[in-house]
């Protein structure tokens, strides 16, 4: 299938798709639209293929990119005085409470690709996850949608994949991807062969197997990446722009540019010559020594077991000093996530997967990657937060979950690390002692995730 049949099909069988096709075919001229999306690639990417999709249908549309995965019922009533007649939630979770939201709507989008947490009745939902749990990005959400409601250009395409790449839906260096991406990471290959193109260089964060070679999309996902992080390293200076924010300016900027991306070849032709673009450059130069600083600082994790052929390991570790106040998993989990080769390599695992247990001035931060498919990630951390919730009142902002192979755990200030870590080692031992990283106990909701 290609992927305009692929689009086809989802129109003819997706009640999800078809629902969210007929709602922005509904929107007027009048029409007012607010976007919230999430603060990551994808979410941004998402937001701005959903900006210039609903301006191509002649709606007004303004988008939000709140730092937060869930969005929150304040955020809303803060952007939104009044009522809008399309509020568009991307990639920001599939809540049931998002019901509440049309209060403020007259119709809510959800569009998403994370498990679903609980069943919004109200909302119209595109979100494949329920049968594709691996393989998608919203961002490519967002694009089969503009790809039906069309034209497209290949700014979006370009977005799309930049989107795809963030969430690692494809690897161009290890010539992996997903099966729902596809017939869109197909399609975009022969569009830019150039961002495919494997080469020997500096490895990026996504360049976890190989850290020899990179590929131009990985490297420019990885500048979008640290331009997301910009306010905390410009705040210390000069209280620079929100840095969800300027990577969203500066993909206008670029669209607005008109070069085609085809043309690209390498970070300084997308970066250069836009004030974003700078900055962003900037940011990724201070990203970079943070990056080595942590490589040092997650060199040696501690074995704690095996499951199934995983090798089980824990890094304990600092976050660098500008992300002490980040309340997601900013650089060192990326930078822990390189050493499931090496460690699989070194001891003969089947598979690794690694535990970063990271406390932050406002609170303890773990982070779970790999796993092989046998350990669950997104369920071991969702568990962990069940468990540290009987323990602690209410509002001591514990939340956890995320994806099999890659979640998230926090807990605010008020829960002593030492609750966390002995929690955390009692799951360790309970997965070791079953065998198997799946079995058991019902399946909690996921609240967390990136
Ligand atoms: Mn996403």
């Amino acid at each position: 299938m290609n992927y305009k049949e692929q689009v086809k099909f989802l129109r003819e069988r997706d009640s999800g798709f078809a629902g969210a096709v007929e709602l922005l075919k509904s929107l007027r001229r009048s029409s007012s639209v607010v976007v919230f999306s999430h603060h990551d690639v994808d979410g941004i990417a998402s937001a701005f293929i959903l900006q210039r999709l609903c301006r191509r249908l002649g709606a007004k549309v303004v988008v939000k990119l709140p730092e937060g995965f869930r969005l929150l019922v304040e955020e809303l009533e803060t952007a939104v005085r009044g009522t809008v007649d399309l509020l568009l939630i991307s990639d920001k979770g599939t809540f049931a409470s998002y019901d509440d939201f049309f209060r403020k709507a007259e119709n809510v989008l959800i569009l998403d690709h994370h498990p679903l947490d609980g069943r919004p009745t109200r909302c119209t939902v595109f979100n494949p996850a329920p049968e594709y749990p691996l393989g998608t990005a919203t961002a490519l959400l967002c694009h089969m949608l503009a790809t039906q409601l069309g034209p497209t250009d290949e700014h979006d395409d370009l977005v799309a994949l930049i989107g795809c790449r963030g969430d690692a839906v494809f690897d161009p260096v290890e010539n992996r991807c997903d099966d729902f991406a596809r017939p869109f990471v197909e399609r975009a290959r022969q569009l830019f062969p150039r961002l495919f193109r494997t080469r020997l260089g500096c490895p990026t964060m996504y360049d976890l197997v190989d850290r020899r070679r990179t590929a131009l999309v990985n490297q420019i996902t990885e500048a979008a990446y640290a331009g997301t992080l910009a306010h905390y390293y410009e705040a210390e200076t000069r209280g620079g722009a929100y840095g969800p924010e300027l990577v969203f300016t500066f993909l206008n900027d670029l669209a607005r540019r008109g070069e085609n991306p085809a043309e690209f070849r390498s970070l300084d032709d997308v970066l250069g010559k836009l004030p974003a673009g700078a900055i962003i450059s900037r940011t990724l130069q201070r990203f970079y020594l943070d990056w080595e600083l942590l490589s040092g600082r997650v060199q040696s994790p501690v074995f704690l077991g095996e499951v199934q052929g995983v090798g089980v390991y824990l890094a304990f570790a600092k976050e660098a000093p500008s992300m002490q106040s980040a309340p997601f998993p900013a650089i060192l989990p990326h930078v822990a996530a390189t050493q499931l080769e090496p460690l699989k390599r070194a001891f003969g695992h089947e598979e690794t997967a690694i535990i970063v247990f990271c406390p932050k001035e406002i609170g303890v931060q773990v982070s779970m990657r790999g796993g092989g498919g046998v350990i669950n990630c997104g369920q071991f951390c969702s568990r962990l937060a069940e468990r540290l919730r009987r323990l602690f009142p209410p509002g001591t902002g514990i939340e956890g979950g995320g994806h099999v192979a890659a979640a998230e755990f926090f807990a605010g200030k008020s829960v002593p690390i030492y609750a966390v870590m002995r929690e955390l080692l009692w799951m360790a031992e309970e997965l070791f002692q079953q065998g198997s990283g799946s079995s058991g106990g019902q399946e909690p909701s996921v609240k967390v995730m990136e």
